[in-house]
């Protein structure tokens, strides 16, 4: 049992190396809430997946900071925590706001393992010492400026390359990439770009031999992606439509999706993206780890859950340069053949700088006690 002392929240900004662009929109900075807790024990650090624009998520940072203070923060803050479940516990009354309850999930969970010194690769049943990685490439102005990009990437080591698609600039995109690449590992993102009238244009696709097509239709559908998946042979893969562990029996149960993107955020934290790693293992579908283009707090995060066993196919957990200049915290590193370490140390294994950290602060704020 620890008690939650103060609970404070950073908005922080980074420049990304490149523009970053998707079938939603374009992003040139990664803007983000951090929080910091302060318990009896330690201190934790999260980080919020929510984006400045509710677009991929109906979350966004100012909708997250708010309900952060005014509902979340205070349903925790002086009161006794018995745990991380115990807190998930504590924030169940608040439907929704995924991301916003999961900040507060990692960093409780940082806290705790800080001060019983465990990982947290460790605490969420981690079987491997390294992930895979993968990386995602934003829609290229050209398709000679996306075949430079690829080249890259592939020479710097991933081992995964996953091209943003949308209607107009999908089939000769990939035919480009294929026909210069024929055995690697390719897949594609729409960002529910597409609706089941496209099915004669997605079908195009199936002669690529794509790992995977994520998420080709609407958000928060389930029934025309089982629809879809029977009248094409590239596997879906659900990122947007999966909210929970639930969500994802029923993607399966109903046939719709044949692989899992999990992203804790997305699911309202650590834990329940391990119950959905569950799930979906229980069942014999592959998952992996999922990116919200993370600073090194997240990434860490993403590093120990893309260890557990059923995450076999490799993630978007790429290196911290793939996004920054200088991040927040010492930077991830892949190796040249594509594979990162997961960290090992007490908790999340990484602190932020305190130089950087206040080199890319917008504001913060300390969540106030419920009178
Ligand atoms: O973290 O490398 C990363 C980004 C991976 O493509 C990526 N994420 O739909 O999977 C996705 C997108 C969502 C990002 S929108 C901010
Ligand atoms: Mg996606």
């Amino acid at each position: 049992m620890t008690t939650v002392r103060a609970i404070e929240l950073r908005l922080i900004s980074l420049p990304l190396v490149r523009p970053f662009r998707t079938s939603m929109g374009i992003d040139r900075e990664k803007e983000c809430v951090l929080v910091r807790v302060e318990t009896d024990d330690a201190e934790g650090w999260g980080e919020c997946v929510a984006s400045p624009d509710p677009s991929y998520s109906d979350e966004f940072n100012q909708g997250a900071w708010a309900v952060l203070r005014d509902h979340l923060g205070p349903s925790l803050l002086a009161a006794d925590v018995p745990d991380a479940e115990g807190a998930e516990r504590k924030m169940a009354w608040v439907r929704g706001h995924r991301m916003a309850k999961a900040v507060l999930v990692m960093a409780l969970l940082d806290a705790e393992l800080k001060a019983s010194g465990a990982s947290l690769a460790s605490r969420l049943g981690a079987e491997r010492d390294r992930v895979q990685c993968g990386v995602s490439v934003g829609i290229a102005d050209t398709t000679e400026e996306l075949l430079d990009q690829v080249e890259g990437y592939l020479h710097e080591g991933y081992r995964r390359i996953k091209l943003k698609i949308e209607p107009g600039i999908d089939v000769d995109r990939v035919s480009a990439v294929r026909e210069r690449w024929p055995e690697i590992a390719l897949s594609v993102d729409a960002n529910a770009a597409y609706s089941l009238e496209d099915v004669d244009r997605l079908r195009e696709l199936d002669r690529f031999g794509l790992l995977m097509i994520e998420q080709p239709l609407s958000h928060d559908d389930l029934y025309e992606h089982s629809l879809l998946s029977t009248k094409i042979e590239t596997p879906v893969c659900l990122d947007e439509s999966i909210r929970s562990s639930a969500d994802a029996r029923a993607a399966i149960e109903l046939g719709a999706c044949r692989i899992v993107n999990i992203k804790q955020g997305r699911v309202g934290g650590l834990l329940e993206a391990v119950r959905t790693h569950d799930v979906c293992r229980e069942r014999g579908v592959p998952v992996w780890c999922g990116g919200m283009l993370e600073t090194g707090i997240g990434r860490a995060a993403n590093l120990a859950l893309a260890a557990l066993p059923g995450f076999t196919l490799p993630g978007d957990t790429s290196s911290s340069k793939r996004y920054f200049e200088e991040d927040i915290t010492e930077p991830f590193v892949m190796a040249s053949d594509g594979t990162m370490p997961v960290p090992r140390g007490p908790g999340l294994g990484v602190e932020p700088l305190p130089d950087r950290l206040s080199a890319s602060t917008l504001r913060t704020e300390g969540v106030a006690r419920k009178e």
